[in-house]
């Protein structure tokens, strides 16, 4: 088979469509690197009508949030019902969660201290599983905090004139309501005899650095009067009880500005806790939300009991703004949202707060339009769509697709995952929760907080391979706020060890000890590698952007302390059942075996998945102190690496069951649940790609009866994570079938464990979690472009390594690579046509074609240049300077 080759002429077959070849200086002074047009038109598909790709429509208004169309600016965010006559939109702040600052972070822990942790491991080593249990309940935290459904807008849309006998006449009716996915605005259109035609759109403000404002427009025939009132789940400071929230007075109102205040909970419970309060609120030291409407350029505007009204007008903007006071702080005082609190000096609503009028404020949606088309134009995925598939609301698009082929909704939905991160993770604020920047419900779904044993990374994993490294700097920022503060606190008083630990959930504060309020079961709460896994986040971050001054300043620190933690974790010595190294106690999250008396169990020793981190751990820490100059010397780094590496290898050995499939722990146990969602004995193979088809086939084959044994059906996450893996394994038939099973509609049978995609795509686990649509994302991109192998230490880049032929024609832009590189590619009839790569500083890469056995010679990529790769021609240097 031909490998890869350059060319810069274009002599093409008669089979072969003509390639260019291009050289294209880079643009200095941008963000991150851009991706080329070369993969589009370059010999793939004809371009599918963008709309198909790139918006969600409907004919109906939302009756519920999962049929809402979603803004967000990773700051402020809302659901929008698309309702005529009245509009009705959630609103959502980052920085609302319940809780205070300063809390101690092993708050509500019975036992904290070495000795706890050692009595333990003695009760595992005696083969007494239920009493290392017990022991390790007494270790828990009650919960972490929630976060908030901060409030809700209803904008009353009344024609101006109109007599309330006219009102009644003229019942409004939805024409169509859509979410243009390329701009971030959310648009309903509808009609009324006595308003004409009404449109109204929704955005949340991204073109300020630190998170603007949701902004609401309306735009109608006839001139209309707005009445705008405020509501929440939360308990008004102007009234005594939550319920009477909806009838109170607001709590202020400016001329044409109103403004509410709510008591944020100091403490709020997760739904399976069953206890007497389970939301909590001091009103007297408790933090408060606020929300402001303002009417720009109204000067008639005013608020009578609780209602913004509006002069009659045909144009109208609405300017929505949230915060909260004092700041989320992290549990040690560290400021974990900086920015935006700090400049709004803890005030509510900057645009009105001292109760001017608001025309000086300017909202300029081309300027939104711009600043959110600077992230989203970078990746584009083309599919084609099946015919006519935008002629069908999204929900209708969904359900057909089940009984027809539409590639082009598998694009759709890879944009719609990118365009939540976007939505939810900004620089300057909060990673993400399990829900995005949207919840609805108090509390949400699993506090909609953050759950680090798959959760929290899936919904990064596309951040950095479809061009959104700065939507990843929420989270590299937390996780090196929990390495500096709470994850040190934790580890240090209640284990003992060095470095930083965080278990299985988080929140704002930075929570970083197990949960489970003395009865959490073990297979969930007992999990301390929470913060290893993160830790690698910082080293992707690096790798996709090589930048030393970030590796060593921000990524080291946080590596090198998750290493110490590690180190002292891992126990040496010998035993005759767990060899000279082991983890103890040790889960698999958050599968459980049959224990020898008959009942389920979760506590034992180097489960498999605590060894690939480990592991994983070490390579990184090698490469990343090579790479520093740390390496290699009789440096005090280099003492630590070596033994961490020692500690890693005496490890148990991954190895393959008596079913030949990876085995999840170090002993044959006998698996509680064989179809259990969560992969985390496949963490190796991704994300971290230290078991890989090429570099050991034999776990890798195993792996794949791994997948097998689980069965095809699982939450949205799990499907999402099943289709990485299939990627990984170069099976991309296999990685499309779990595609269409996170594609089709949410609900149907064992709903509880059946994901799929609500009417307005958002991934049921169910529930709604972000990490459903933001792992079918990464998923995609892994079966289109792989870049985790290395050939000689250069890196490889393997291209359309998992396409299925379900897809055989298509394009992609501005996939980026490890090494820093950008990749295009189109193909045709399963073939690859073109592929352009690019890289911000020169480069060398091995390229691998579909299906390529042979190692390929090295590619050289100029700085800022981009190259052109075909198959079948003679190797030509491309540069044109
Ligand atoms: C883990 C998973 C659940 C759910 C929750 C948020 O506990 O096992 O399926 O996704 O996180």
């Amino acid at each position: 088979m031909p490998g890869v080759q350059r060319r810069t002429t274009a002599p093409s077959s008669p089979t072969e469509p003509p390639l260019e070849t291009r050289s294209q200086p880079q643009q200095s002074g941008h963000p991150a690197p851009q991706a080329s047009d070369s993969g589009r038109g370059g010999g793939g598909a004809p371009p599918s009508d963008d709309r198909s790709l790139h918006r969600l429509w409907f004919d109906t208004p939302a009756a519920d949030w999962i049929e809402a169309l979603p803004v967000g600016n990773g700051h402020r965010g809302a659901l929008c019902a698309g309702r005529p006559g009245t509009e009705h939109l959630w609103l959502n702040d980052l920085t609302a969660w319940s809780g205070l600052p300063g809390a101690d972070p092993l708050s509500g822990v019975a036992a904290r201290g070495p000795a706890h942790l050692t009595a333990a491991r003695a009760a595992l080593a005696g083969g007494d599983v239920r009493r290392a249990e017990d022991l390790l309940a007494r270790m828990q935290s009650p919960w972490v905090q929630a976060y908030l459904p901060l409030a809700a807008v209803d904008v009353a849309v009344r024609a101006a004139g109109a007599a309330p006998a006219d009102a009644h006449r003229a019942a409004p009716l939805l024409v169509r309501r859509e979410l243009d996915l390329r701009t971030a605005v959310a648009t309903h259109t509808w009609t009324s005899p006595t308003t004409g035609r009404v449109v109204q759109e929704t955005w949340a403000d991204a073109a300020a650095s630190d998170g603007g404002p949701v902004v609401h427009t309306v735009h109608a025939e006839h001139p209309v009067r707005l009445e705008v009132a405020l509501s929440s789940l939360l308990r008004p400071t102007d009234d005594a009880t939550p319920a009477a929230s909806a009838t109170a007075a607001p709590s202020s109102g400016t001329g044409g500005t109103l403004h509410r205040t709510w008591h944020l909970p100091v403490d709020v419970a997760p739904g399976h806790e069953d206890v007497p309060e389970p939301v909590r609120y001091d009103t007297e030291h408790g933090r408060r939300g606020h929300v402001t409407v303002a009417a720009l350029d109204d000067p008639d505007a005013h608020v009578t009991a609780g209602t913004l009204r509006t002069s009659p007008r045909r144009q109208h903007t609405l300017l929505i703004d949230t915060s909260t006071t004092p700041p989320v702080t992290n549990a040690l005082g560290g400021d974990v949202a900086p920015g935006r609190q700090a400049r709004r000096g803890g005030r509510p609503a900057p645009v009105n707060a001292a109760g001017r009028h608001v025309s000086a404020v300017r909202v300029d949606r081309e300027q939104h339009v711009r600043a959110h088309a600077a992230l989203y134009d970078r990746f584009h995925l083309d599919l084609p769509s099946a015919s006519g598939a935008d002629a069908l609301p999204t929900d209708a698009r969904i359900a057909a697709a089940v009984d027809r082929p539409d590639p082009g909704l598998a694009a759709l939905a890879v944009h719609h995952g990118r365009y939540l991160l976007m939505s939810s993770s900004r620089p300057g604020g909060l990673p993400a929760t399990l829900q995005g920047i949207w919840n609805t419900e108090l509390p949400g779904p699993w506090s909609s907080a953050y759950t680090l044993n798959i959760n929290l990374q899936m919904a990064y994993w596309p951040a950095e391979v479809t061009g959104l490294p700065e939507c990843h700097e929420p989270l590299l920022r937390f996780v090196a706020g929990l390495a500096a503060g709470p994850g040190a606190a934790v580890a240090r008083d209640l284990y003992g060890t060095r470095g930083w630990v965080a278990h299985h959930n988080s929140d704002a504060w930075g929570h970083a000890a197990p949960v489970g309020a003395g009865h959490g079961d073990a297979s969930w709460a007992m999990w301390p590698w929470g913060g290893v896994w993160l830790a690698q986040h910082l080293w992707e971050h690096h790798q996709f952007a090589p930048d030393l001054t970030f590796l060593r300043d921000a990524a080291w620190p946080v590596l090198a302390g998750a290493a110490r933690f590690a180190l002292d974790w891992v126990q040496t010595g010998t035993t005759e059942s767990a060899g000279s190294a082991w983890t103890s106690p040790s889960t698999s999250p958050e599968n459980r075996f049959v224990a020898d008396d008959g009942a389920p169990a979760a506590v034992t020793t180097s489960a498999t998945m605590d060894v690939a981190l480990v592991r994983g751990l070490a390579a990184t820490c090698r490469a990343a102190a090579t790479e520093l100059g740390l390496g290699g010397c009789a440096g005090e780094a280099e003492t630590w690496l070596r033994r961490l590496e020692e500690v890693a290898a005496a490890l148990p050995d991954p190895r393959v069951d008596g079913r030949g499939a990876l085995a999840e722990w170090a002993a044959d146990l006998p698996e509680a649940e064989p179809e259990h969602r969560h992969l985390s004995h496949l963490v190796g193979l991704f994300p971290l790609g230290t078991l890989d088809p090429v570099t050991t086939p034999e776990l890798a084959a195993a792996a794949t009866r791994s997948i097998e044994r689980r069965g095809p059906e699982s939450t949205g996450w799990s499907l999402a994570w099943r289709l990485a893996l299939w990627a990984r394994l170069g099976d991309g038939a296999r990685a499309h079938d779990q595609v269409l099973l996170a594609l089709r509609p949410a609900g149907g049978e064992g709903a509880g464990h059946r994901g799929g995609m609500y009417p307005n795509l958002f991934s049921a686990h169910p529930p709604y979690q972000l990490d459903g649509n933001c792992g079918l994302t990464a998923g995609v991109a892994e079966m289109l472009l792989q870049s985790h192998r290395t050939t000689d230490g250069l890196v490889r880049l393997d291209l359309l390594p998992a396409l299925p032929d379900a897809w055989p024609d298509g394009s992609v832009c501005g996939l980026r690579a490890r090494g820093g590189v950008v990749v295009d590619l189109a193909w045709r009839a399963g073939r690859l046509t073109a592929a352009g790569l690019r890289a911000s500083a020169a480069t060398s890469v091995v390229v691998h074609r579909p299906g390529e056995l042979a190692e390929a010679a090295p590619v050289h990529l100029p700085a800022g240049a981009t190259v052109s790769l075909t198959e079948g021609a003679d190797v030509h240097p491309t540069t044109r300077s």
